[in-house]
């Protein structure tokens, strides 16, 4: 929708109340209202900030459900550094640097105490860097910049549970980030957790030039994010993809959803919309979590476990309760099906 939207006399009477008598109800007037979001029918649902299942068009959505950690100790993680372009919103490709080829890069999965034998390898023409949240190790001698066509290899062990951000640290962190070079990696405690359904969120930002480049790509552009303004805030790589493709559970069963913040700059005040987290595991803490709250701030560079059961069939949202963020597609939608309902297409079950 663009340029102005009309509204009968009628309708801009009840708008306009207190504005000035209104127009007879017979008579043909229009009122032109200036643009602007208020302008737009909203959309049924309640924090229904992006639609609700999108065209055919629209691209697959990145996965959303956590796979078991694999029953092994020692995890040999390769990981490569590349740039190229991925989908960020609908139509809009975005020249991106990647640990794997995809933003965010993979979700890693281990239980406390494996060890993680990590190997970096870098295919991009700059240096990068990878700095994992969930290792206890001298950033001096790990956290260094791995040189074009190089590579470099390091052991941490996962002593904390917890859902973790990774990223690349090489200077500036914040125009590393911001093109892409974060995920998560996901630490199962000793004492496995009671079983649920469990979905991963990586929310983070995108700060587009005003013109795409000669191949159609947008970049970053600096100034924007050091003005905090980003064009798109993306739960896993893609403005709203869960509400164009809402994820199916089932009303009661338990869901644990581990949310990290990459930014680099918003933070996520994370709330389901028609839901109470039964816990909240704050970063790393497992011994005291919070219950029985409706929203919780997840810090940029951090990650938080939700715990929350979804009491009848029907849409709930997932949102930045900081609702610009959500309007720029930090927006999901959780879709608990009755006993017997046709599934929807399953955004979780599928891949970049
Ligand atoms: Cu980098």
């Amino acid at each position: 929708m663009s340029g102005t939207f009309w509204l009968t006399a009628a309708a801009a009477g009840l708008l306009l109340a207190g504005c000035g008598p209104p127009a007879p109800a017979n008579q043909e007037t229009t009122v032109r209202v200036q643009e602007g979001p208020d302008t737009v029918p909203p959309a049924d649902v309640s924090h229904g900030e992006a639609p609700i299942g999108g065209p055919q068009a629209d691209p697959a959505p990145v996965a959303a459900h956590l796979a078991p950690a694999e029953r092994i100790r020692l995890h040999r993680i390769r990981l490569e550094m590349n740039h190229t372009p991925v989908t960020i919103a609908p139509d809009v490709r975005y020249a991106a640097w990647t640990f794997g080829g995809t933003v965010p890069g993979p979700v890693l999965h281990v239980r406390q105490g494996d060890t993680v034998a990590f190997t970096l390898v870098n295919r991009a023409n700059i240096p990068h860097s990878m700095d994992f949240h969930a290792a206890e190790i001298a950033p001096s001698k790990y956290y260094v910049n791995v040189m074009p066509g190089d590579s470099l290899h390091y052991r941490f062990v996962a002593r904390v549970p917890g859902a973790f951000m990774y990223h690349c640290g090489t200077a500036p962190a914040a125009m590393h980030i911001a093109n892409g070079m974060y995920g998560a990696l996901i630490v199962d405690p000793i004492v496995p957790r009671s079983k649920a359904r469990e979905l991963v969120f990586v929310q983070s930002e995108f700060y587009l030039t005003p013109k795409p480049a000669a191949d159609g790509t947008r970049g970053l552009d600096w100034e924007r994010l050091l003005s905090l303004a980003p064009d798109h805030v993306v739960f896993n790589g893609r403005a709203g993809q869960y509400a164009a493709h809402p994820i199916d559970v089932t009303p009661n069963e338990l869901l644990r959803l581990y949310v990290v913040n990459a930014g680099p700059n918003r933070t996520s005040a994370f709330h389901v919309v028609g839901g109470i987290f039964e816990r909240v595991f704050q970063d790393g803490s497992q011994t005291s979590p919070l219950a029985g709250v409706q929203t919780v701030d997840v810090p940029v560079g951090g990650g938080s476990i939700f715990e929350v059961r979804l009491r009848e069939p029907g849409d709930y949202p997932f949102v930045t309760h900081a609702f610009a963020d959500a309007t720029k597609g930090g927006v999901g939608v959780l879709r608990a099906l009755a006993p017997g309902a046709k599934p929807s297409e399953q955004a979780g079950a599928m891949t970049h």
